[in-house]
């Protein structure tokens, strides 16, 4: 994928483990693709999330409907999955293993990182990332250990030191709020609630490809 390729995929990124919905996550993520997600993260984490064989079955089924959609479908910190099932590419954090390891274990996979402030974004593009996830942008009651929210401060202060590694915000963004976050520099917005918890997954992505697009169209 060329880095330009990648800045669409970026667009609108839905994220999800069986955790953030109360419907069968197959079933929301196809209403997802339908509605006009461009990329998928795998995220099992947090209380009640699957483990074992029960997680690897899930994400089959999830990356199997990626695949027939042609939507990347990505593997959150858990590079041997990523690995076992071929995914596209991996995201990781701060805590996760360090960024030039990652990247020597899955070769040209897609390599997303988390950070939180200019001197972590330096070191995963140095250490090879291909794309940076920033936030959280808004109050986020999904991730329980989320740094402080930073607005699209640090999207501003990179794109302002020339950054231009293509960026995703993520945290409490819905289509509401998703235009300020691509006026700021992102190239795409990151969502786990905003469709898995929406009653109709489907008109939840629409409106945010809408947002997303109005901005690019105007930046
Ligand atoms: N990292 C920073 S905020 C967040 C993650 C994984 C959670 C985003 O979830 P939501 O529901 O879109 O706020
Ligand atoms: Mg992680």
């Amino acid at each position: 994928m060329t880095q330009g390729e990648l800045r669409k995929a970026l667009q609108v990124y839905f994220i999800m483990g069986s955790p953030n919905t109360e419907q069968p996550a197959l079933q929301v993520l196809e209403e997802a693709i339908a509605g006009g997600i461009t990329i998928f993260q795998f995220r099992e984490k947090g209380r009640h999330a699957l483990k074992g064989e029960a997680k690897r079955a899930l994400a089959r089924g999830l990356q199997q409907l990626c695949r027939a959609h042609g939507i990347p479908f990505i593997v959150n910190d858990d590079i041997d999955l990523a690995v076992a099932l071929d995914a596209d590419g991996v995201h990781i954090g701060q805590e996760d293993e360090p960024v030039d390891q990652v990247r020597a274990r899955i070769g040209n996979k897609l390599l997303g990182v988390s950070v939180h402030t200019v001197e972590e974004a330096k070191l995963a593009v140095a250490q090879g990332a291909d794309y940076l996830g920033l936030g959280p942008v808004f109050p986020t009651g999904t991730k329980e250990d989320a740094k402080e929210v930073q607005g699209v401060s640090l999207i501003q202060k990179l794109r302002e030191l020339g950054m231009d590694i293509p960026i995703v915000g993520i945290g409490g963004i819905h289509a509401g709020n998703a235009g300020e976050v691509v006026a700021a520099g992102a190239d795409g917005v990151s969502v786990i609630t905003a469709i898995s918890q929406a009653g109709s997954p489907l008109k939840a992505a629409q409106d945010l490809l809408e947002a997303v697009n109005s901005q690019v169209r105007k930046g």
